[in-house]
């Protein structure tokens, strides 16, 4: 399988740190998509991925997988052994729950602000840009430290006792967040606390 990304960038990192946990790293064909310079706006790219993002994972048969919860969910299934996205039904519940407040409430408030209220990937890349709504999702994100931290404040990860896919996807928001120069309130000590915990995965000191 082939995964399209741009090394260093905080969504391909989440579905690097998922195939790290799964073991999977050497089994994947890493494609570099060159997004600063817009190659993930050409027509070849659109033609696997029309929301114009990376990464994107293709498979054997030529599928394409676009979005990372969907390629975490593909990853993590195909041993049949459910590591990051849960085994019974409550707990796949209650990971795509605390993944999908991660990934609004704090990394896409985070890439807002970067792309609206900052110069982001630059005029080439950047189309309609509002810095005002940029602002706003930067409070977002800062309302969104603050809940995790609250949630941390009883349990080891987010979706309780395991890491899953909802702790990847609020590392990445706060690499990105440091990216963009938001800074994790000082009194966020869970949440710091938890970003230390993380930082020290064999699958993200990698
Ligand atoms: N929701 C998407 C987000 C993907 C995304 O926004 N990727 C960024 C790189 S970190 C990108 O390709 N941005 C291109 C652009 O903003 O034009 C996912 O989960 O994969």
């Amino acid at each position: 399988m082939k995964v399209y990304e741009f090394p260093g960038f905080p969504n391909p990192a989440r579905v690097r740190i998922a195939l790290a946990e799964k073991g999977l790293i050497d089994q994947v064909e890493f494609v570099s998509v060159n997004v600063p310079e817009g190659e993930h706006l050409s027509d070849a790219f659109r033609a696997k991925n029309p929301s114009a993002a990376v990464p994107m994972l293709e498979l054997e048969d030529g599928t394409c997988i676009a979005e990372c919860t969907a390629i975490t969910e593909y990853l993590d299934q195909i041993d049949g052994a459910p590591t990051l996205t849960g085994k019974s039904p409550k707990e796949r519940a209650v990971i795509h729950m605390m993944q999908r407040r991660a990934e609004a409430g704090l990394l896409d408030a985070v890439a807002t602000y970067f792309h609206h209220a900052t110069p982001g990937l630059g005029a080439d890349v950047e189309g309609y840009q509002n810095a005002e709504w940029g602002e706003h999702q930067k409070e977002n994100a800062l309302k969104g430290m603050r809940y995790l931290d609250g949630v941390l404040a009883d349990r080891p990860y987010l979706a309780g006792n395991e890491f899953s896919v909802a702790d990847i996807t609020a590392f990445a928001g706060l690499i990105f967040a440091g990216f963009a120069d938001i800074t994790v309130p000082q009194d966020c000590a869970n949440l710091k606390d938890w970003h230390m915990r993380v930082s020290a995965r064999p699958s993200i000191a990698a």
